[in-house]
């Protein structure tokens, strides 16, 4: 007889939960919020091309840009969904300038703190080009019942305890990880359920894709210069160069390269000197995905998860992806660093 079952998000979280014994749900439950979250803003972004909301808000965000009004309606119904779920007391995302302080009794008593990019690549929106939110839990480091600081805010990658994606692509995916592997769920939009599709995603160790933004060749530190032209030589195996392939979405070039194996690259260049993308709600809960697949990231000197963050917003290189990709870019930039 043909079999019906699907594992949705739900009982996939629950399932995971029952695993732990002494868990009390309350990271289950964050989960499952930003999860309801995810499919409202899906659902707003799938009507972009139909209803007037493409194009700018005319607000223009705490880094100067023009915010998308997408942009706007992710981050709000990202922190509503984190409020209501109960179990987290504050949230860093893109569009503000400082951390959001839940101060509603329900809400101090919280133990996780959220950092998100709730809209990324958001000015590729108008073109049907895919986007993603990117999120990352920690534990509150203030006690509960008191309003969090900064410094919850503040603390290395290493300390996360999930962190996750969703892409809004051809289908919609939500990938997650707790610390013991990495799992995604594509929104079946017929029963508007996130489905178990991915189990337990492995990364190759190496790849054929590298993405970088190239138009910023000139700009880029020399090893950065050596390694690109590394990928454009005929590999020994394949016969053939690597493939350059770079949407300028963080989320759908990174979810790519997961699946096929691949190093995604944003270094520093002379127009973003210390790289463009921010350390705590990009890099770190990309770079969490990446090494629970069995990948690496680093800033091309140091693992991103080992870098305690001085600010919220702070931007940082990044390296990502397959072992042996991101292992041999390092390889290029040492000495490069050492004599500029
Ligand atoms: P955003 O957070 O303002 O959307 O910018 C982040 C995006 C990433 O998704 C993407 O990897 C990168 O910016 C592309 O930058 P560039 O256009 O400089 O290549
Ligand atoms: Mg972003």
């Amino acid at each position: 007889m043909k079999s019906y079952h699907i594992t949705t998000l739900n009982d996939f979280i629950i399932q995971k939960q029952k695993d732990f014994p002494y868990a009390k749900g309350e990271l289950s439950s964050l989960l499952h919020h930003i999860g309801i979250a995810a499919k409202m803003v899906n659902k707003k972004i799938n009507k972009a091309g139909l209803i007037d909301i493409i194009g700018r808000s005319g607000d223009i965000n705490i880094h100067g840009e023009d915010q998308q009004k997408l942009d706007v309606f992710a981050d709000e119904v990202f922190i509503s969904a984190l409020l209501s779920s109960g179990e987290c007391c504050g949230v860093a995302t893109e569009e503000n300038e400082n951390e959001i302080v839940f101060s509603d009794s329900f809400a101090t008593e919280g133990k996780y703190i959220v950092c998100m990019d709730p809209l990324d690549g958001s000015s590729n929106i108008d073109y049907n080009v895919s986007v993603g939110s990117i999120f990352s839990i920690y534990r509150r480091l203030t006690p509960r019942g008191e309003k969090v600081r900064n410094e919850d805010f503040l603390q290395a990658g290493s300390e996360q305890v999930a962190a996750g994606y969703i892409v809004y692509g051809s289908s919609t995916m939500l990938v997650y990880s707790t610390g013991n592997g990495v799992n995604g769920f594509t929104l079946d939009p017929s029963i508007g359920e996130f489905c178990l599709s991915h189990p337990d995603i492995k990364t190759p160790k190496d790849g054929h894709i590298y993405s970088v933004n190239e138009g910023n060749y000139i700009h880029f530190p020399e090893g950065v210069k050596k390694y690109i032209k590394f990928c454009q030589e005929i590999d020994k195996k394949s016969g053939r160069p690597y493939s350059s392939r770079y949407i300028g979405s963080l989320v759908s070039d990174f979810h790519r390269n997961l699946l096929k194996g691949g190093i995604f690259l944003y270094p520093e260049n002379e127009t973003a000197p210390i790289g463009k993308l921010r350390l705590v709600y990009e890099c770190n809960p990309i770079a969490f995905i990446a090494l629970q697949a069995g990948g690496v990231a680093s800033n091309g000197t140091s693992d991103i998860l080992e870098i305690t963050p001085k600010s919220l917003h702070q931007r940082s290189p990044f390296y990502v992806g397959s072992e042996n990709m991101v292992n041999k870019i390092k390889s290029f930039l040492v000495p490069t660093k050492l004599t500029r």
